[in-house]
């Protein structure tokens, strides 16, 4: 059925007398109804990318893209005085993950179908997701972000298990989400949920009773931790994830004629960070169950998984005290306690145990013992997992550790949010890019072509303006088109550096206030989201917020800066940010940011890097050259080595160095203070003088120095424009098709 039968069936209408809505739904039922013709045959093994986040996203126009109706399905509208964009709005966004990773597992999803693998995610079906966030007096404030309509994409299934926690026993039900491949096979999102689940216990913001599991367990992705009743119901909602997961693909193995003890010919299972770590003791407890031997199931289940690692910072990484596990799933610590034992009988180091002396489960452990690959997410990364980090279980497992440098998907970060650009890199080098993403660098024989040149800078032009529209529309601020965009859009965290930012755009404030003003003006725009329990990232914040009111409404000072930031920042604002951008906000400090996605998304859309060498900024800059890229900070070594020997000391930098002292001062100074709140600037003042755990100080002058060369680069648009197109030529390598064909290739062995 075409478009208009399905209007004419469900509403008995022509399209041009349908409302936007009533279209919407019925592009709903026509995607699906191709997806199903284009399941996959599902061959003997399969993948099973198990996930607590799917950061998916919009999904109308992806999915018309890659089934390969989109041009004609706008068409077909216009000529019926109808805008594709427009129903789109209908959509809502599911915020079903934090940030970088949830949004890979989306990006990965995209490319199993797409290479036409066999292979599934498996995760949670949140009711509220993250929350929405909503600036009141300069500060963030949180309320629930409902997703769930009655027409959306997803499809409730017969597929039913029993999860049994130590207080009672649950029914959960699949859901499922159609993941359709780029002009290729569909696979399947699976999301769990229970049918109790009361989206009404939620009172003020995004408060409600942790302690009633019935109602609340798949309400929010991972509710406030701060306490005891929220880390508590984190760990129903990951068992209740993988006891779930776990026997669905038992089942599905079972069926195909799998022995137990087989398992990993018929299944990999890909642990997306530690979050789905339980899925390892569970397996083994169902196998055990039905029958295997104990140290069989161990066997079977460590060849058939495969762990990532996301992240070194520790407080990222999950230990679980026994305690907390024995009040919601006690059956499975005598399972830990034996995979802990078989650890202690052949090592004495005490740092690769998987339960340590205050009797906490350290899940990473059980991944890296229990898994038959490791891996990191960017070169770096997986140098500093196996030298430095997880060196000591390098030692014992060389072969296990792996690098898969991470990628995203060009179907959404290129096509569907540029098309502009996609028309004419098409127009350029033709459409085999689409498939295969390193024939980009064919761009790089028009590096000297001035009318591409141009093309790419009115390209850049068009985007600024349609962002500029965006702002009005739906924040009423206003931008000045012309001036340069510097964008940083991520969660906000300490080591992420926003701080970082902020200090810089004080001290350029405090320059055009003496008279030094900028050639062309700058736009800096943030988009961020903070966790609810984390103090200081509220109070970057509400630092920037504040410096947006005191610079926007400066008269002297707003025509050469502005700062702003959007509310809310999600994957439909990333969508209509990164094609706009110049100047790419990456600077981590040097270790701590695992990988980045955000900054490639970036480089593909034409914006030069102004960052550190962190995570994959490092292959972005060996891949365009120092001419492409703006480097700066301390490198890894350097800030490894400082943090071993407690040598740093912030109020050094701040006595000694006096325009790092006039920055931090003005976060505390009469300006300031008169907009924002004495006890939120303070604090932060207080922490950078005093502890500056993420090192802004060091890097500060480099920083400065840095942005102001790339700003006066950004004057010759000549040489500016052959930067962003050695950028999005050298940007293939970061397809996700590339990545998945890696793990494939090292991991999962899939056939294709
Ligand atoms: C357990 C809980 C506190 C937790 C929740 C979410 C821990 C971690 C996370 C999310 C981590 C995350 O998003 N990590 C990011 O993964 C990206 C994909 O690999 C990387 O690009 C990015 O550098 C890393 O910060």
């Amino acid at each position: 059925m075409n478009l208009s039968e399905i209007i004419k069936s469900e509403y008995n209408k022509s399209i041009s007398e349908c409302t936007n809505e009533e279209i919407y739904n019925a592009l709903l039922t026509l995607v699906k109804t191709m997806a199903e013709g284009k399941q996959h045959k599902n061959s003997k093994k399969k993948l099973y990318y198990i996930s607590a986040e799917f950061l998916i996203g919009k999904l109308l126009s992806n999915n018309l893209i890659n089934l390969g109706i989109y041009d004609d399905i706008k068409e077909e509208l216009a000529k019926n005085g109808k805008d594709l964009c427009e129903i789109e709005e209908f959509e809502k966004e599911p915020s079903l993950g934090n940030g970088g990773l949830g949004r890979l597992a989306a990006c990965f999803l995209d490319s199993i179908a797409t290479l036409g693998l066999n292979g599934d995610g498996v995760g949670l079906n949140y009711h509220f997701g993250l929350f929405r966030q909503v600036f009141k007096n300069n500060a963030q404030t949180t309320i629930p972000d409902p997703w769930l309509t009655e027409k959306s994409w997803l499809t409730k299934t017969d597929v039913t298990y029993t999860v049994k926690f130590r207080d009672m026993n649950v029914t959960s039900r699949m859901y499922d989400i159609d993941v359709t491949g780029y002009d290729s096979t569909t696979n399947k999102l699976h999301l769990f949920d229970i049918e109790s689940v009361d989206e009404n216990i939620v009172e003020d913001g995004i408060n409600f009773n942790k302690e009633d599991i019935e109602k609340n367990l798949t309400l929010f992705l991972y509710p406030d931790d701060s306490d005891d009743a929220g880390r508590i119901l984190r760990i129903y909602q990951q068992y209740f994830m993988v006891s779930s997961a776990a026997q669905l693909i038992l089942d599905e193995a079972v069926e195909k004629g799998c022995k137990l003890y087989d398992l990993a010919d018929y299944a990999v299972i890909q642990i997306n960070d530690t979050h789905p770590t339980m899925v390892i003791p569970e397996l083994i407890r169902l196998m055990v169950e039905r029958g295997l031997e104990m140290d069989d199931a161990i066997e079977a289940v460590t060849r058939a998984c495969a762990y990532t690692n996301h992240t070194i910072l520790a407080e990222a990484l999950e230990k679980w005290p026994i305690s907390y596990l024995k009040k919601a799933v006690p059956q499975l610590i005598p399972i830990i306690e034996v995979l802990d034992d078989k650890v202690r009988r052949k090592y004495d180091d005490g740092s690769v145990y998987i339960i340590d002396r205050e009797e906490r489960v350290h899940m990473a452990h059980i991944d890296i013992h229990y898994s038959s690959s490791v891996n990191g997410v960017a070169s770096l990364h997986t140098d500093i997992l196996k030298n430095v980090e997880l060196n000591n279980f390098y030692k014992i497992y060389p072969e296990k550790f792996n690098n898969k440098t991470n990628g995203i998907t060009f179907r959404r970060w290129l096509i569907h949010s540029n098309p502009q650009l996609t028309e004419l890199i098409t127009s350029l080098i033709g459409d085999g890019f689409k498939k295969d993403a390193t024939e980009l660098e064919k761009l790089l024989d028009y590096k000297d072509n001035e009318e591409v040149l141009n093309k790419i800078l009115s390209i850049k032009n068009t985007k600024k303006a349609e962002l500029k529209n965006a702002l009005m529309e739906r924040q009423n601020v206003e931008i000045n088109e012309n001036s340069i965009f510097d964008i940083q859009i991520k969660r906000l965290h300490e080591y992420k550096r926003q701080q970082l930012n902020a200090l810089y755009i004080i001290h350029k404030y405090l320059e055009i206030k003496a008279g030094k003003k900028p050639t062309t003006p700058i736009t800096v725009i943030f988009g961020a989201k903070a966790a609810p329990a984390y103090i200081i990232a509220q109070d970057i914040i509400h630092l920037i917020l504040c410096l947006q009111e005191l610079i926007n409404n400066d008269p002297e000072v707003s025509p050469y800066l502005k700062v702003v930031m959007v509310e809310n920042y999600n994957v439909t604002w990333a969508e209509k940010l990164i094609p706009a951008c110049d100047i790419s906000e990456q600077i981590s400090l040097a270790s701590k940011e695992a990988s980045g996605t955000g900054n490639m998304k970036f480089m593909l859309n034409g914006a030069v890097t102004l960052g550190t060498e962190d995570g994959a900024n490092v292959e972005i800059h060996d891949l365009v050259g120092d001419d492409n890229i703006y480097i700066f900070g301390d490198l890894s070594e350097t800030v490894v080595e400082r943090y071993a020997n407690g040598s740093y000391c912030a109020a050094k930098y701040y006595n000694n160095n006096p325009v790092i002292k006039e920055a931090v001062d003005f976060i505390t100074g009469s300006e300031l203070m008169s907009i924002g709140d004495k006890e939120r600037l303070e604090r932060l003042s207080n922490e950078l003088i005093g502890k500056d755990w993420f090192m802004t100080f060091p890097d500060f002058d480099a920083y400065v120095k840095t942005r102001e060369q790339a700003y006066a680069d950004y004057e010759n648009r000549h040489d500016w424009a052959k930067k962003m197109l050695v950028n999005i030529a050298k940007a293939g390598y970061f397809s996700s098709d590339r990545t998945i064909e890696e793990y494939n290739r090292d991991i999962w062995k899939l056939e294709q």
